[in-house]
């Protein structure tokens, strides 16, 4: 069985950027309800029930076709937001040290060219979905996936990434996406995304 987990600061954290509102809703009932209907299509299905989310968005291919896209689409949305969450904290100015900062300027010139960069990808991205920073043998990179594809699926790893469905932003910026994504680079956990880029460079 999937479980939701828990949000890692109070919902109320990540004010005035994002809002409570916002996350309690995004949280229990959008996330909530992607690891319930995990669990109800996998009901009968105890190999793939009973995997890590981040194993099971690698073996889509395992998955009978009669339920493989709802199982995609939910799982992708479990991982997908089970990482987000940790990519956020409350805003502390932090920007990115070390090896990370390094590799972002080796990569995109600087700092501000990189935010630019992936802001274009959430912008970019028509309708739902997401825009991430990858890091891999090739260095860093930047792609958008739609709805709830999840990098994992294509042996990719996210190592920052900022959800531009609707949802996560309607209340407090209605149709203002730019609004949103100028407001999450406030709260991106620098910490987080620096360790998921030395866990990354593991073979
Ligand atoms: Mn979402």
């Amino acid at each position: 069985m999937f479980s939701l987990p828990s949000l890692p600061y109070d919902y109320g954290a990540l004010e005035p950027f994002i809002d409570k509102e916002t996350m309690v809703i995004h949280h229990d009932k959008h996330h909530g309800g992607y690891v319930q209907n995990l669990n109800d299509v996998l009901k009968d299905n105890s190999v793939f029930l009973d995997m890590d989310v981040f194993e099971l968005v690698k073996n889509f291919d395992r998955i009978s076709s009669e339920i493989r896209t709802k199982v995609a689409n939910n799982a992708g949305g479990h991982a997908n937001h089970s990482i987000f969450w940790q990519m956020m904290a409350p805003a502390s100015g932090q920007k990115p040290e070390g090896k990370l900062a390094e590799a972002i300027d080796e990569t995109f010139g600087d700092f501000k060219t990189f935010q630019e960069k992936l802001t274009q990808a959430g912008m970019g991205r028509f309708g739902s979905g997401w825009a991430w920073l990858i890091s891999g043998k090739e260095g860093l990179s930047i792609m958008d996936t739609p709805n709830q594809d999840t990098p994992f699926a294509a042996g990719k790893f996210p190592i920052l990434g900022i959800d531009v469905w609707e949802h996560a932003y309607y209340l407090k910026y209605q149709n203002r996406r730019t609004d949103y994504i100028e407001a999450w680079w406030n709260v991106v956990n620098w910490k987080e995304v620096e360790k998921r880029f030395l866990e990354a460079k593991l073979p």
